[in-house]
């Protein structure tokens, strides 16, 4: 595809932001947060984190909320997505709201508003609190009530500040990290029990979309949307044998379709729930299940958008005994010559944020969207400082070819509201903890202290110019 080189200008009131979640950026805090998978996670394995960090302190977000605002000024957001801890607003999961607690997001909301910034607040982030977890965490459907309790908590005392909601981020996630990758908490390889994580987590996230509506019936006057935020892979096969096209038809089912369709359409693809049967995999549910799926569709897509998938057919019969995974109809392919992050191991083809988009303009109802997440994660990233400041060039080539293939998309059509980087300040990742940054801002993390890198530089005045130089 050939892609203009001139200044590439963007849609009014583009949104211009970054993202990052509570769990990896606001620390324990002092309002008495509860415990959440990651702490069971670290009893279990602490050996597994990266240079032994947990989520006590991360970037310390909850006690430097004010500097660190002035700081998304000041490289440019209008608009920042966060998630708001279900363990800090219920320590239990369930039971009685900490006031603390909404008096802190109360605080950093208004804080964020004042100085311009729109929060998009999104409710679960691969943070299940401790006692959730313990009783089965998204395979208990009692949890998904809890969970819906907590969301409705939200709308409520967050909802004259908030107008972007999402459900999600990621329900894959889980069910790759937990169930099948050993990755998550509680880390088993059990794909059935990660498709009944799968279903309950989207029909959680249909139960919060149907709380968000009778708070909506509530509050008229405010023009609020939900949605979900999905990880979504193009998926593209080895060659067009008719075999290689088949494995990319499974991968993309499993992986993309799985959530996509009931999130934005109300209903699960036809041939996955044929494959699911076929291997004795269906979820237990009832016919209300599918009926709230159905009624209680999303009115916003975020896309997280960092590799495509590719695939080839299976060289080789899968033995039948073995336990069923996704992998029994494909398998990965590396693309020879591909380029790639290798800090991260990731592939980068930034023409897949284009493919992605038209699938969705195209299959979709061209549904209001934007980029959740993209980025690049460089390890040692010190090594790029010059007079105090990461050079980060990469980062910033990195965002300019993704945003020339996303602004084609959008001259194309495609119905696309902003672009929101993964990430902010460095903030801690998963099991990775620190090793890799992603940041528009460096963070020493031994003095807390932030820094904005060459790419902060850039960002503020891609959002002050809307548009740059390709
Ligand atoms: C996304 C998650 C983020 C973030 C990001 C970077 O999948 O939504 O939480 O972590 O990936 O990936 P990682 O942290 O694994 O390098």
């Amino acid at each position: 595809m050939k892609l203009k080189t001139e200044f590439l200008s963007f849609p009014e009131d583009f949104w211009w932001g970054s993202a990052w979640s509570a769990e990896q950026a606001e620390g324990r805090g002092n309002t008495g947060k509860g415990r959440t998978q990651w702490d069971m996670s670290w009893d279990a394995h602490p050996n597994r984190f990266y240079h032994g960090v947990n989520t006590d302190v991360t970037t310390d977000f909850f006690n430097r909320y004010v500097d660190d605002i002035q700081l998304m000024k000041q490289t440019g957001h209008n608009s920042f997505r966060l998630s708001i801890s279900w363990a800090r607003l219920f320590p239990q999961g369930a039971g009685e709201v900490c006031a603390e607690a909404v008096t802190f997001y109360r605080a950093m909301l208004n804080e964020m508003v004042a100085a311009g910034i729109k929060p998009f607040a999104n409710l679960y982030h691969f943070d299940m609190p401790e006692e959730m977890m313990k009783i089965g965490g998204w395979e208990n459907r009692a949890v998904v009530d809890a969970y819906v309790n907590f969301c409705a908590t939200c709308f409520r005392e967050f909802g004259d500040l908030v107008f972007h909601w999402f459900t999600f981020n990621e329900p894959l996630g889980p069910v790759l990290g937990g169930y099948m990758e050993d990755f998550h908490y509680p880390n088993v390889i059990d794909f059935k029990r990660g498709v009944q994580v799968g279903f309950n987590t989207i029909l959680a996230s249909a139960l919060a979309i149907k709380a968000f509506k009778e708070h909506q019936n509530i509050h008229p006057d405010r023009s609020s949307k939900i949605g979900i935020i999905l990880n979504l892979s193009p998926t593209y096969p080895r060659s067009e044998n008719p075999l290689d096209v088949e494995a990319a038809v499974y991968a993309d089912l499993f992986y993309n379709r799985s959530f996509l369709d009931p999130s934005v359409k109300g209903t699960f693809p036809e041939k996955l729930v044929e494959t699911l049967r076929l291997h004795d995999l269906m979820p237990s549910h009832t016919e209300k299940d599918l009926c709230d799926i159905r009624e209680n569709t999303v009115q916003i897509l975020g896309l997280n958008y960092y590799e495509p998938r590719r695939v080839k057919a299976r060289s080789h019969a899968v033995n039948p005994q073995s336990p069923f995974m996704p992998e029994w109809y494909f398998e990965s392919y590396v693309m020879p010559g591909r380029k790639f992050n290798p800090h991260r191991g990731w592939e980068i083809y930034e023409q897949g944020i284009y493919d992605l988009c038209i699938d969705i303009r195209d299959n979709y109802g061209n549904i209001e969207s934007f980029i959740s997440e993209s980025g690049m994660g460089v390890s040692n990233e010190e090594r790029f400082m010059r007079d105090g400041q990461v050079q980060d060039d990469y980062r910033i080539g990195f965002i300019q070819n993704h945003l020339a293939y996303l602004h084609q998309a959008i001259t194309d059509g495609c119905n696309i509201k902003g672009y929101h980087l993964w990430t902010f300040i460095d903030c801690w990742s998963w099991i990775n903890a620190y090793k890799n940054r992603y940041g528009l801002v460096s963070l020493d993390l031994a003095t807390q202290q932030r820094t904005i890198k060459k790419s902060g530089e850039f960002y503020q005045a891609l959002s002050r110019d809307n548009g740059f130089h390709f």
